[in-house]
């Protein structure tokens, strides 16, 4: 696989912070602005182009966009995700008209971009609240003409695979093993997080670059020993705003 060269993210809404304060959960607009703008600058520092799409106040998790689709090799296979995000992904697709061949999703399949995990030539589809058997299934039709292997993995205890699971590149995995059985997987190394920071499972390898969350410390510790293995530059990021809803590294971005 080529290294990527492109990264789309979304503008945070207004109506973000709102919409968690009407669940009790109490977000700081402008750390959660600068963790974003702290993201984007991680992103470009590890070569990427990076296009901003416009917020869309009528989708308050907008910003997580890596649930809007799964690109690959010019082509977008378009999610179909749950009720209070349905039509979030308009927006995404009007972009990705411009640089891939869209693919949409059969009707009754359901598919968030947070349950797809690639790792070498094998991507992992969490079968979890969001992506039911027909959207795993579609991804297989969308990856397997492509050479890719497609392996549904049970997901009961997160939100999505890749709260519990993502690459370090390398043909290694970052995973919480409380989260997931990490027996599932087919790769040539597990780190696994550290006894009570399962949430540092989200972190994003960019070519020589390691993007990880700085507030797991030991589990960051052992991404550095990996980090230096592979002699990688590890950036450590804030993101507290957004995992109050419920997300993280690889959902702020489509990256091909
Ligand atoms: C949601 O419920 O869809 C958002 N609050 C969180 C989405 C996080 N996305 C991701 O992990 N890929």
């Amino acid at each position: 696989m080529l290294e990527p060269k492109n990264a789309l993210v979304r503008a945070i809404p207004r109506s973000y912070a709102e919409y968690y304060a009407g669940k009790s959960v109490v977000i700081s607009s402008p750390t959660m602005q600068a963790q974003h703008a702290a993201y984007i600058n991680a992103l470009k520092a590890a070569g990427l182009g990076v296009s901003v799409l416009a917020a869309d106040e009528c989708y308050p998790d907008c910003v997580f966009i890596e649930d809007t689709a799964v690109v690959w090799g010019g082509r977008a296979l378009m999610a179909c995700m749950t009720e209070h995000r349905q039509g979030e992904q308009t927006a995404v697709e009007q972009f990705l008209r411009t640089t891939h061949a869209i693919t949409p999703l059969e009707p009754g399949a359901r598919l968030d971009g947070g349950d797809v995990l690639h790792v070498e030539r094998t991507t992992y589809v969490g079968l979890s609240q969001r992506t039911n058997a027909a959207g795993a299934e579609a991804l297989a039709s969308f990856l397997e003409p492509q050479g890719r292997r497609v392996v549904p993995i049970r997901v009961d205890r997160c939100l999505h695979l890749k709260s519990a699971a993502t690459s370090l590149g390398d043909g290694a995995l970052l995973a919480a093993p409380d989260l997931l059985d990490i027996t599932a997987f087919d790769v040539n190394e597990v780190i696994v997080t550290v006894e009570g920071e399962s949430h540092a499972a989200n972190c994003l390898r960019i070519g020589g670059h390691l993007l990880a969350l700085a507030a797991y410390p030991q589990t960051l510790r052992r991404l550095e020993s990996f980090a230096a293995k592979y002699d990688l530059k590890v950036t450590a990021l804030h993101m507290s705003e957004f995992a109050k809803g419920d997300g993280s590294l690889t959902c702020l971005s489509l990256i091909w």
